[in-house]
C-alpha cells in the first residue's frame, strides 16, 4: 500500500543539523593543534574572488582562527540541539587536533579529549553523533612537506588519523564520513578544497596563500584524488574491522544539472558534468572501480591514468561504503551557448534557470530538484541507505530591536526540501537521516564571512570581529523543533 505523505518518515528518522571543524570551533592553536591547510589560505583578488578559502578581516582571521569559538561553547550548543530534539548532529574531527602535524607517530591527547566531551555532551541529550574525518583540511605541514594528497604517504597518514579515532571512538560514534564532498576535486577551483593538493610554488614559510597564488594541474589534482579514493577504502576496511556495525559513507556534493534547451549539444554536455561532478566519486567509492566513462574524460584531457594500479583496484573494491550521503543546496542548468546568463560561483554557478528563484547569493532554490536527485541516487546504488547530511538557506538575518529574528525565508525553503523528501520517501527513496547545514550560524566556506547565515541559533559575531558569541533562538529554531517532534508532520 502506498505509504501516507503525513506520516511516511521512518520512525527512527535521523533529523538534526550538521557543523565543520575549522568553521565552528576557532581555537586554532589550543591544546596542541597546529595549523591546518583551512587556516593558511587567504582571499583571493577582485578578478579572482575567493572559493573555499578563509579570509582576513580588519585582523581577524576566518574561518579557523575564532569562528564561533565552538570550541568553548560547545556545550552551550549541544544543549541547545538537544532542546530542538536533535536525533543527529554532524560534526567534523580536526585531524591536526588530533595528529597536530600530520605525520606524527602519537595523536594529541588534548585534542582527542576535546572530542571524547562533545560525545559525551551528544549522549546526554540521546543525540546519534556523525563524524567527518576531513571536512576540507589537512594538517599543514603536510601540504608543506607531501604536498597533500598527492603523495601516497598522506594515505598513510590518514588510515592512521582514521584508525585512531575509529578505535577510540568505537563506543561512542556508529555514523562515519571520510572526506567532504570528496568530488569537488573534479574542478579546478574546487581542487584544493583545504585538502592541500595544490599549493603555492616554492613555498618556503608559513605564509598565508593568496588563492591567486595556487596552482592548477589538472594531473596531480586527479592522482591526488584517486590517492583519496584508496584513504577512504583502505579507512572503510579498517573500520569494518574495528567495529563491524559502523556505518561509513561518501559524501558528494551534488549540483543536479539540468540541459538548459533540448538542443542535443546541451543534453550531452549536461550528461558530461553529472557524470564527471555528480558520478564519478560516487561510483567509485559505492560500486569500488572506477567507471568506464571517466577513461575517456582523462585521454580527452591528456591525464595520463597510469595511477590506477592493480593493488589500488583491488582496496577500492575491498573498501566500498556502506552508504550514500550527500550535500544539497540547488540545481544549475548547463548550456552550450556562451551568450546565456549565467549565475552563482565557480563551483556552484551554471545557466540561469528562468523556472527558479535565487537565493541571495545567487544559488538556484529548487526543492524539487532534491526529490529528482535522491530518486537519481536510488536507482544507481539501490543498495545503501541515504543521508542528506547538508541542505539549508544561506541568508542575511535581522535582529530586532528585542533579539528576536524572524527567519521566514528559512522555515519557507527547508519546509519546501522536507515536503520533496517526504514525497521521495513516498516513492521508494532509502532515506535514513537529514543534518541541515549550520544548525547554529557558522563561518561560510564560500565567502569566509559571518554574515551568510544558515543556523537556527543566532551567533552574535560580526565581520568586523565585534560581538560576544553570544547566542539567540531564531524563528526557524522553534519551527524545525517542532518538526523533529512530529517527525515531520508538522511543517
Ligand atoms: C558545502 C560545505 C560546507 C558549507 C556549505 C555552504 O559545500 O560542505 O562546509 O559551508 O557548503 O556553503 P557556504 O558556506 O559557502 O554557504
Amino acid at each position: 500500500m502506498r505509504k501516507d505523505y503525513n506520516n511516511c518518515f521512518p520512525k527512527d528518522f535521523l533529523w538534526g543539523g550538521a557543523l565543520a571543524a575549522n568553521q565552528a570551533e576557532g581555537a586554532y592553536l589550543e591544546d596542541g593543534k597546529q595549523l591546518s591547510s583551512a587556516d593558511m589560505v587567504t582571499g583571493g583578488t577582485k578578478d579572482k574572488p575567493r572559493m573555499f578559502a578563509p579570509r582576513i578581516v580588519k585582523g581577524v582571521y576566518y574561518p579557523s582562527h575564532t569562528a564561533i569559538d565552538f570550541y568553548h561553547h560547545h556545550k552551550e550548543d549541544i544543549a541547545l540541539f538537544g532542546e530542538m530534539g536533535f536525533k543527529m548532529l554532524r560534526i567534523s574531527i580536526n585531524w591536526a587536533r588530533i595528529f597536530p602535524n600530520g605525520d606524527d607517530l602519537e595523536p594529541n591527547e588534548k585534542g582527542l579529549q576535546f572530542y571524547d566531551e562533545i560525545f559525551a555532551e551528544c549522549q546526554k541529550y540521546g543525540i546519534e553523533p556523525m563524524v567527518t574525518l576531513c571536512h576540507y583540511e589537512i594538517p599543514w605541514n603536510l601540504v608543506k612537506k607531501y604536498k597533500g594528497f598527492y603523495s601516497k604517504k598522506t594515505i598513510e597518514f590518514f588510515v592512521r588519523y582514521a584508525k585512531t579515532c575509529f578505535n577510540r571512538y568505537k563506543d561512542k560514534v556508529k555514523y562515519w564520513l571520510t572526506f567532504n564532498e570528496i568530488n569537488c576535486a573534479t574542478i579546478a577551483e574546487g581542487g584544493y578544497n583545504g585538502l592541500g593538493l595544490l599549493q603555492k610554488k616554492d613555498l618556503l614559510n608559513d605564509e598565508l596563500i593568496p588563492l591567486a597564488d595556487l596552482t592548477d594541474n589538472a594531473q596531480e589534482r586527479f592522482e591526488a584524488l584517486h590517492n583519496e579514493f584508496v584513504a577512504s577504502a583502505l579507512a572503510v576496511s579498517a573500520g569494518h574491522k574495528i567495529k563491524a556495525d559502523f556505518l561509513i559513507g561518501c559524501m558528494i556534493n551534488r549540483i543536479t544539472w539540468y540541459p538548459l534547451t533540448p538542443n542535443p549539444d546541451d543534453i550531452l554536455a549536461c550528461q558530461t558534468k553529472n557524470r564527471i561532478f555528480n558520478d564519478f566519486a560516487g561510483d567509485v567509492m559505492v560500486r569500488g572501480s572506477y567507471p568506464t566513462y571517466i577513461f575517456s574524460y582523462f585521454e580527452d584531457n591528456n591525464i595520463d591514468y597510469s595511477f590506477i594500479t592493480k593493488k589500488d583496484q583491488q582496496i577500492l573494491a575491498d573498501g566500498k561504503v556502506d552508504m550514500y550521503t550527500f550535500s544539497y543546496y540547488m540545481s544549475n542548468c548547463i548550456s552550450t551557448d556562451p551568450e546565456v546568463e549565467h549565475v552563482g560561483g565557480n563551483i556552484t554557478g551554471g545557466a540561469r534557470n528562468p523556472y527558479l528563484k535565487l537565493s541571495e547569493w545567487g544559488w538556484h532554490i529548487d526543492p524539487q530538484g532534491l526529490r529528482y536527485t535522491l530518486n537519481l541516487i536510488t536507482d544507481r546504488y539501490p543498495q545503501v541507505p541515504i543521508m542528506v547530511v547538508e541542505n539549508g538557506y544561506g541568508g542575511i538575518d535581522k535582529v530586532e530591536p528585542d533579539d528576536s529574528i524572524h527567519d521566514l525565508y528559512r522555515i519557507e525553503y527547508l519546509k519546501k526540501h522536507i515536503i520533496e523528501m517526504q514525497k521521495a520517501i513516498v516513492q521508494g527513496v532509502p532515506l535514513i537521516g537529514y543534518t541541515s547545514w549550520g544548525p547554529i550560524d557558522i563561518v561560510s566556506v564560500g565567502t569566509g564571512e559571518m554574515y551568510k547565515r544558515y543556523g537556527y541559533i543566532y551567533v552574535k559575531r560580526n565581520d568586523d570581529g565585534t560581538g560576544d558569541f553570544s547566542r539567540k533562538k531564531k524563528d526557524s529554531f522553534y519551527w524545525y523543533k517542532k518538526v523533529i517532534a512530529s517527525n515531520g508532520q508538522e511543517l
